[in-house]
């Protein structure tokens, strides 16, 4: 039997990460933190599947294509998260547990990133832990899963 599909999702710029603003998203690229991610998943039987676009319409894609295919979504939508309603709309249509995973804590940085549109259909939120994130969200995904 293969093992169950978990899709991380990375929104726009997030393909930068090392290259600008190492004082709040770290020195780490963004392959470091799939790669990670892809390693923390193994050891429990899950398999990582990662899509990173700059193009909303692309992530709306990735989330549909997910639909009883994936056992759970995670998802950084970088600055999609404060604004891109079609995100909200497509992972409303998603079966599984949702998680919002940020590297920085919007919460306490400029107004504007203090709205999420995806909080309200994600299971849980993950912010503000750096690298560490991405490996506790696939814990409380498994987790969600399991359960
Ligand atoms: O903290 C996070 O993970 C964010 O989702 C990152 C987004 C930001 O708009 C959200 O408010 C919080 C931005 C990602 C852009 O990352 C860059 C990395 C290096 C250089 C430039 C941008």
């Amino acid at each position: 039997m293969s093992e169950p599909i978990l899709l991380l999702l990375s929104g726009p710029n997030l393909n930068l990460l090392g290259e600008r603003e190492p004082e709040i998203y770290g020195d780490e690229t963004l392959e470091d933190h799939v790669e990670a991610a892809k390693s923390k998943a193994a050891e429990i039987g899950f398999l990582i599947e990662h899509f990173q676009s700059n193009h909303e319409g692309e992530l709306v894609d990735s989330i549909h294509d997910a639909r009883n295919r994936c056992s759970g979504i995670i998802i950084n939508p970088g600055a999609f998260t404060h604004y891109a309603w079609s995100i909200h709309d497509a992972l409303a249509s998603f079966e599984g547990p949702i998680i919002e995973l940020h590297i920085s804590n919007p919460a306490s940085r400029e107004p504007w990133r203090h709205t999420s549109v995806v909080a309200p259909v994600s299971s849980g939120t993950i912010a503000g832990f750096g690298t560490k994130g991405y490996q506790m969200a696939i814990d409380a995904i498994v987790g969600m899963i399991k359960e």
